[in-house]
């Protein structure tokens, strides 16, 4: 059995490296690839789908024309020349800007993004700022660090104390276990912050229950006692941090009691993890994504990463705060990719806004929109508002593998070719440094086809200049120049094997010189108070979850909705296969509201209701009701029904958990 080499192509912190088997055209076998440190000996839940996925019977197959009484087979001549009718007369009534290109993580290949280049060589378009997932962190540690390096797996076994915090690794990230566990052993201690006992809790020695959103205040009521207690590294503060005076202000407003108050942990719990992380060092933070979809999210971040500067733990081995990792983004051409050379004009928009904007934007209005990779009618906040603000749209294009509520709601739907199918590039900006080839293996099914020949070929039609006609290898070998050119990488190079960047460092700013303008860990942000935000890590309330009135109204559970184990957002939860949605609640809150497990819930915000079966859990707090996101619009249960597209405090981030519902037993009424 020929044995070849490829990666996840999923939006994921691990983005393993993968042993795949192929008969011919068929795959056989998708296993980890174990010269991939992280990958290891294993791949995940979702991971494990891969072969159920590429040979999924409800794969879109042709090019499928929206008529008004359903969707149609049309022949790839006949979509591409409609696509380039829309796309010239828009361009030609209303300027390129009429056009709109969202598109999200639904594949890691780097050749997949050659699509940002068609829309420069078209002119420019209108482009989404800021993200649904992780921008409001990536814009504090810009703040704070000048840049978002986080430490290497493999360095977390030096660690004596690792705090896990708003992060959900045993679902959404499991190759970091076996480095946890071996931190375990060299004696390291392990706490959790979590409003949810998370499957992670069982590798944690304790779990912080803390109150959603109310982390930037923990924050800042440890600094408080580190300061007091002088638990401080004055060398490292006063050598390479700028803005301390006022920051020590800031803290002092924070004496833990107060604290304790707004966050739900006890005075004594909050001085002790304090101290532990004072005294026992090195420490490593590891920071997830969940903490920062919050209207506080960029400044719970900050207030986070002071803590690890205010002790000097930053730039040694096993400590840090690790949140996201672009050493290998600047290899990668990314002005290439979205055409910079090509001097498009854009017009930005804040991602998560998305509806506001195809209502809003009027000079000039949308009037062609292009999706690719993402399923926003499900995965983005407030989704109903978004299906309204989509039939104002007229004509809308989905390039897909299934008929997602995205693709559904499309005029025309493009089939789109599965990793496997066709030669990528991966590189992962979450945690490590690997850069995986993977070949193309497999015959697509139908008439699938990979994005760059559908660009190439709307070129050719609309008589484009400066999109490459280059054959795929090529290609990505032109976008990694950068990487040639710095480390003498060439495409060849990688397609012996997954590798991990030269010089890749495990442990970032070691030398303690950090990118921010004077080269210094900055407690005091002037850029974000140049940005017009807050230049000090304050806490601020969260907006919906404080809403007083609301909870008066009986608006009065946090609407929480994770990352699902078994499903890679809303990929995995194909109508025909899904068990039922599940709302997980405290047996407490079902009793008062007079339901049992396995009774239908109606759950309700102001922006919208889903029904789900009632699964009671002691582990979920009284005032939480727990959806997994992903769920589509036929399940009942797609949970930015509720969540609101409101945004972060910087980034351009959806605080997709500023939520509150309430609750009732389906078919009751009120
Ligand atoms: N199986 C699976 N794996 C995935 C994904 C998936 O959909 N499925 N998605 C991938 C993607 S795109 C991403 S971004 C990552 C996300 O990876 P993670 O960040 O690990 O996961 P999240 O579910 O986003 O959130 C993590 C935790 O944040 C907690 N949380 C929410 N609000 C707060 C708060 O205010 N304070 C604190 N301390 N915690 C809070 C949630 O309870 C949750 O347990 O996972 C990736 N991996
Ligand atoms: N309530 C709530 N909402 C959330 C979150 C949450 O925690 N709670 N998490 C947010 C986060 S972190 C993220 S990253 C977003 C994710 O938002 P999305 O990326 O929009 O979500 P996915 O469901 O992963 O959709 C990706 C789609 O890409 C398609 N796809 C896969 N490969 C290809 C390809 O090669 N070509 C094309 N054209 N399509 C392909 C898949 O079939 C899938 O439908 O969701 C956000 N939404
Ligand atoms: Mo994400």
């Amino acid at each position: 059995m020929p044995v070849f080499r490829s990666a996840c192509p999923h939006n994921c912190w691990d983005q393993c490296s993968f042993i795949v088997n192929a008969a011919g055209s068929t795959i056989t076998a998708v296993k980890p690839d174990p010269a991939q440190k992280v990958t290891g000996s294993f791949i995940c839940r979702k991971g494990k789908r891969h072969l159920e996925r590429i040979n999924h019977p409800a794969r879109l197959k042709h090019p499928l024309l929206q008529t008004g009484r359903g969707f149609k087979r049309v022949t790839w001549d006949e979509a591409l020349a409609l696509m380039a009718e829309k796309l010239s007369g828009a361009t030609a009534r209303l300027g390129p800007l009429s056009i709109l290109h969202y598109f999200d993580g639904g594949h890691g290949g780097v050749l997949k993004n050659i699509e940002s280049r068609f829309f420069s060589a078209l002119g420019g378009c209108t482009a989404h700022r800021g993200s649904l997932c992780w921008s409001a962190g990536l814009a504090a540690q810009r703040y704070d660090f000048g840049g978002v390096l986080s430490h290497g797996y493999d360095d977390l076994p030096h660690s004596r104390l690792i705090l896990i915090w708003g992060r959900n690794p045993a679902a959404t990230g499991q190759h970091l276990l076996p480095f946890i566990r071996q931190a375990k052993k060299n004696g390291a201690r392990v706490v959790l912050i979590d409003p949810l006992k998370t499957a992670t809790a069982a590798l944690a020695d304790e779990h912080m229950a803390i109150n959603p959103a109310t982390d930037g205040a923990l924050a800042l009521g440890m600094a408080h006692l580190l300061i007091r207690e002088g638990l401080t590294d004055g060398l490292f503060i006063s050598r390479h941090c700028s803005g301390f005076e006022p920051y020590r202000d800031l803290v002092e407003r924070y004496p833990p009691r107060e604290v304790s108050q707004i966050t739900g942990v006890a005075q004594a719990a909050i001085e002790k993890l304090a101290r532990e992380y004072g005294a026992v060092k090195p420490g490593a933070i590891l920071l997830g994504y969940g903490l920062q979809r919050h209207t506080n999210g960029g400044n719970t971040i900050r207030a986070i990463d002071a803590l690890a500067a205010l002790t000097g733990n930053i730039g040694v081995p096993g400590g840090g705060v690790s949140y996201a990792n672009f050493q290998v983004a600047p290899w990668i051409d990314q002005a290439y990719l979205e055409g910079a050379d090509l001097s498009p004009c854009r017009r930005f928009y804040p991602k998560p806004g998305l509806a506001e904007a195809l209502r809003e934007m009027r000079d000039p209005p949308v009037e062609c929109l292009y999706i690719s990779r993402a399923n926003p009618l499900t995965q983005a906040g407030n989704s109903r508002k978004l299906a309204e603000a989509f039939k104002a749209v007229p004509f809308k294009v989905v390039a897909e593998l299934f008929m997602t509520d995205t693709a559904a709601a499309a005029d025309l739907v493009l089939p789109s070719t599965y990793f496997l199918e066709e030669e990528d590039l991966y590189f992962n900006s979450m945690s490590h440094t690997y850069l995986s080839y993977g070949p193309k293996l497999a015959e697509p099914p139908g008439e699938c086809r990979h994005e760059y020949r559908i660009m190439q070929d709307l070129a050719g039609i609309m008589k484009l200049r400066g999109f490459p006609a280059l054959p795929g290898s090529e290609l990505i070998g032109r976008i990694i120049r950068p990487l040639t050119v710095s480390h003498g990488i060439s495409l060849d190079k990688l397609k012996e094997g997954p590798l991990a960047l030269p010089g890749g460092e495990a442990v970032p700013w070691r030398r303690r010189v950090f990118g921010t303008p004077d080269g210094k860990y900055h407690f005091f942000s002037a850029q974000a108070a140049a940005d017009g935000r807050d230049p000090l890590p304050v806490y601020r309330e969260p907006s919906e979850l404080a809403d007083r009135e609301l909870h008066a109204r009986g608006y009065r559970y946090w609407f929480a909705t994770p990352h699902p184990p078994d499903s890679i957002h809303s990929a995995h939860r194909m109508p025909e296969r899904s068990p039922q949605p599940r709302a997980y609640l405290h047996p407490e809150t079902a009793r008062e509201h007079g339901f049992t497990a396995g009774s239908k819930v109606r759950i309700e915000s102001k922006r919208g209701s889903i029904e789900a079966t009632a699964q009671l859990e002691e582990t979920v707090p009284r005032y939480a009701v727990v959806v997994y996101e992903g769920w589509w619009q036929c399940s009942g249960a797609a949970v930015n029904n509720l969540t609101p597209d409101r945004l972060t405090d910087m980034g351009e981030q959806a605080a997709l958990y500023d939520c509150l519902c309430r609750i009732e037993k389906s078919g009751i009424g009120h």
